[in-house]
């Protein structure tokens, strides 16, 4: 709760009044219940000036909390800035006062002052974020952080049982990253009545219910979600009745426009979950009395009468009636009260208006991590040679390993190295039931492909398990974790199911650093199974569309062709302090081609190196994946039969790519041959041949090319999928013909 002011209380409080002073308000005292009017007022006025300002054109948005001022002060009453956590939504205003945000600090977003201290001016005003509240980083997508929230949750009972994986530690991510714990926080996470019907805020509510977390769900229904009456969003009408079968909640349905009930309710959430009996669900009924934002016009879609019953219910005029009625603040106090929050509104709108605006070229800051870069050579280091001593954990004469053996011994490896690292995903662990394992009656899965094999029975069921079938819980709980300092390192058991986690992967875990002005980040690893060559694959085990995520600003993109680069880049993608999606190609997982023997447990691969794998003069071959084993047999038969040398780069990390390496090769060879797994058009490989078309364009003597998968998705029978998919032979066709060109 915020600090309780004293405010000056008017000489006409009667004796009366006086008398029951003592008295409290399901637990509020009078100065407290002062204290809340002040922050519901202020709320609104802020509300009101945002919106004259923005018909000033002053700002350029505006979105308001008017008539959810009373649920959320009740709520910042009844928790304790800095020390819970917050993931409030836009209409939150209330509530991030009451916490101890300040008008200032809201103005400072709406005009989009490079002083906005939750996001230097990037972020629409009423997205909240504040380090020092633990208020976290917050976004415009309905529902993408009731996740987060489910992660950062978890985060506090991992931390209570490891205590040690919040300290710091130099080289690595850890270094730049400050976990706070309690072991008794709560996470509050706030919505709208529209929101419960996304997806994603179910995934939540099994996860917390399951989990038994620490969580307080607060669904603020004011009855519409833009012109969308709640009837119409929710079976029924009423969200309290459709999830009440989820076990070990705390249920309560709540007048939002009453502080006093609101904060008993809130009081009665927050014990159960502080006390570990499991989450809490507030449905608070309010209203919205200024239309959805300034874009809006809510008497398009609903008539005066019943604009008018909601307006009976305002929490402003409501709270100061109560006041009044209760002897706190006659009007004349009230007046006192409100005169001095209009004259400290008015200061804080002065001062923002002449904060100053950010400037263009600091748009590019704080996309990556501006600590720790993960191309430099901090993350360079030689493998251990199968002579040295130590380079294999079992003491064994060293023997070439598989891709998926040293993608296991690497997590074993910075598993154990860094408590702060949880593995999660759909079959990871090598069993949920733990006793069978410990009775030893079964062997274990450990991951459809079994990479996480053993990790569990190693680590404990805390640090290894499994997820619901839900991608989208996946990278939302990821992110929450990683936002508080964990390092989830999950899995995507198929590339070709990642798309219900695209929100959080393309609107959220990105962003957290660029949107909050390098105030937050996220740093952890995706690992997704991906690509053809299977034999059966067919349509849905079978894709690629890395692109697709090269496209995101934000996010380390790598993809490796062989073992060691494998073991080497996952351990830079795990130290280092951005979010990666790592890339592996099913058809490599086993494959005989690039096998090695282990490197050691500090082996690591910079980003952004490309490696030669065959040296030549007379043209450059660009490639990466499942691709690079097939261009080398076409390389190679091509000097047999031809003797012309073409020299195969492997890109290895998509972003950020090795520029430089295609640069002098192509300098060297003035022919580009760009070949990829992926289907031909708008594919990775289209964005390479465009650079070198652009810069390359004076070493060029002949046109770039591209060899890649027809545009069609990958289809059952072998001899369907090898027409499909890029193979040896049209490799060494491309190739040839344009040695020839
Ligand atoms: C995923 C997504 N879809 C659509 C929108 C556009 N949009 C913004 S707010 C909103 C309505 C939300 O209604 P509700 O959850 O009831 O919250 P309220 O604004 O009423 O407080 C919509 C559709 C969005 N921001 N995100
Ligand atoms: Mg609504």
């Amino acid at each position: 709760m915020a600090t309780t002011k004293t405010y000056p209380k008017s000489a006409a409080v009667s004796e009366r009044d006086v008398k029951k002073a003592g008295k409290t308000y399901e637990g509020l005292s009078r100065d407290q219940l002062i204290e809340a009017y002040r922050n519901m007022y202020l709320s609104r006025r802020v509300d009101d000036r945002e919106i004259l300002l923005k018909r000033q054109q002053k700002i350029f948005f505006q979105i308001s909390g008017a008539g959810h001022e009373a649920v959320g002060v009740a709520a910042a009453f009844a928790l304790k800035a800095g020390y819970d956590w917050f993931y409030p939504y836009y209409r939150d205003r209330a509530l991030c006062l009451a916490l101890g945000a300040t008008a200032y600090d809201m103005l400072l977003q709406a005009v989009g002052s490079a002083a906005d201290p939750s996001s230097g001016g990037r972020q629409m005003p009423s997205h909240w974020s504040l380090p020092n509240l633990n208020i976290v980083t917050g976004s415009s997508p309905t529902g993408t952080q009731i996740l987060q929230a489910v992660g950062c949750a978890e985060v506090g009972r991992y931390l209570a049982a490891h205590p040690d994986a919040a300290k710091k530690a130099d080289g690595d991510y850890r270094q730049f990253k400050d976990v706070k714990f309690h072991g008794d926080e709560i996470t509050y996470v706030s919505l709208g009545d529209g929101t419960t019907s996304e997806g994603e805020f179910w995934e939540a509510l099994n996860t917390a219910s399951n989990s038994r977390l620490p969580l307080i769900f607060v669904v603020e229904d004011n009855g519409y979600a833009i012109s969308v009456p709640v009837e119409v969003q929710t079976a029924g009408g009423n969200i309290s009745r459709l999830v009440a079968g989820f076990p070990d909640f705390h249920f309560e349905e709540v007048d939002g426009t009453d502080p006093v009930a609101s904060y008993a309710t809130f009081v009665r959430s927050v014990a159960h979950c502080r006390a570990g009996h499991g989450p809490a669900f507030v449905h608070a009924h309010v209203i919205r009395p200024y239309s959805h934002s300034l874009s809006d016009d809510e008497r398009l879609y609903r008539p005066d009468a019943e604009r008018q019953r909601d307006a009976q219910r305002d929490p402003i005029t409501r709270m100061q009636m109560f006041l009044i009625r209760e002897g706190i603040l006659d009007e004349k106090g009230i007046n006192q009260l409100e005169k001095q929050v209009d004259d400290e509104l008015q200061a804080a709108t002065d001062r923002a208006l002449q904060a100053p605006a950010p400037t263009p070229d600091t748009v590019t800051k704080f996309i990556y991590s501006p600590d720790l870069d993960p191309a430099s050579s901090m993350f360079e280091s030689q493998p251990l040679t199968p002579k040295s001593e130590g380079a294999t954990h079992d003491g064994k004469k060293p023997v070439p390993k598989t891709m998926a053996d040293l993608i296991n011994a690497t997590l074993r490896d910075e598993m154990r190295r860094d408590e702060r690292i949880v593995i999660f995903g759909e079959d990871v662990a090598d069993c949920s039931r733990e006793q069978y394992l410990k009775e030893k009656l079964v062997k274990g899965k450990g991951g459809v492909f079994k990479l996480t094999s053993g990790l569990q029975c190693d680590f404990g069921s805390d640090r290894v398990f499994n997820s619901p079938i839900a991608e989208a819980n996946i990278v939302g709980r990821a992110t929450g974790m990683a936002t508080r300092g964990l390092k989830p390192v999950v899995e995507i058991q198929f590339f070709d199911y990642i798309w219900p986690a695209m929100m959080q992967l393309r609107n959220e875990l990105p962003l957290i650093r660029w949107r909050s002005y390098n105030t937050f980040s996220a740093p952890c690893v995706v690992r997704v199974a991906i690509g053809g060559y299977l034999t059966g694959g067919a349509i849905y085990h079978s894709q690629c569309g890395e692109s697709i995520f090269t496209h995101i600003p934000g996010l380390r993109v790598v993809f490796p062709s062989n073992a060691l680069d494998a073991a080497g880049l996952l351990r830079t993608a795990i130290r280092c302090d951005d979010p990666v999606l790592f890339l592996e190609h099913k058809r490599l997982y086993r494959e005989t081609y690039g096998r090695a023997p282990y490197p050691g447990p500090d082996y690591m691969i910079p980003f952004g190196k490309a490696k030669v794998v065959q040296s030549g003069s007379d043209l450059s071959v660009i490639s990466y994946g499942a691709v690079v084993p097939r261009a080398l047999q076409a390389v190679q038969k091509l000097e047999r039969e031809h003797g012309v040398k073409a020299e195969l780069i492997d890109l290895r990390s998509l972003n950020p790519f090795d520029w430089d390496t295609i640069a002098a090769s192509i300098r060297k060879t003035n022919r580009a041959l760009v070949a990829y797994e992926d289907s031909l058009s708008w594919g990775y490989g289209a964005e390479i041949a465009a650079r070198i078309a652009d810069q390359m364009f004076e070493h060029l003597d002949a046109p770039v090319r591209r060899v890649a998968a027809m545009d069609v998705f990958v289809a059952y029978h072998p001899d369907l999928e090898n027409a499909i998919l890029p193979q040896t032979a049209d490799l060494f066709n491309a190739m040839k013909e344009l040695s020839e060109y």
